[in-house]
């Protein structure tokens, strides 16, 4: 299992790249917005707990909320950016992580015969 969501992290940045933010993952991330911190941009602790209940989270505990940070928090600077947002969604739901990798072989099939 956790190598397998290893790989597909690996995947996530090319996958944004080739839907933008009109696709796929603009569809998702749409809960970003709802969520960050409008002054930075970013998502924290803060504005997690804030907007929680937007996205019917009001059940997390602060323990819960801030772990979904830490965990979503790749680059260690203590918040989500939409990236790390996207990826966590993608990890925590692993019905999506099905069509997504699907969505992305089709791409790259795409990609490889447009090549030929
Ligand atoms: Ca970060």
């Amino acid at each position: 299992m956790a190598a397998a969501s290893q790989n597909f992290e690996d995947f996530l940045p090319l996958m944004a790249h080739k839907l933008g933010g009109d696709g796929l993952i603009g569809e998702l991330c749409n809960g970003f917005n709802l969520l960050m911190d409008t002054d930075k941009g970013v998502i924290t602790f803060e504005s997690l707990k804030r907007n929680s209940a937007l996205m019917g989270l009001q059940d997390m505990s602060d323990d819960d909320l801030r772990s979904m940070v830490r965990e979503g928090d790749f680059d260690g600077d203590g918040a989500l950016n939409q990236m790390e947002f996207c990826v966590l969604m993608f990890r925590l739901s692993p019905e999506l992580m099905e069509t997504s990798k699907f969505l992305v072989e089709e791409a790259l099939d795409q990609e490889f015969k447009a090549c030929h």
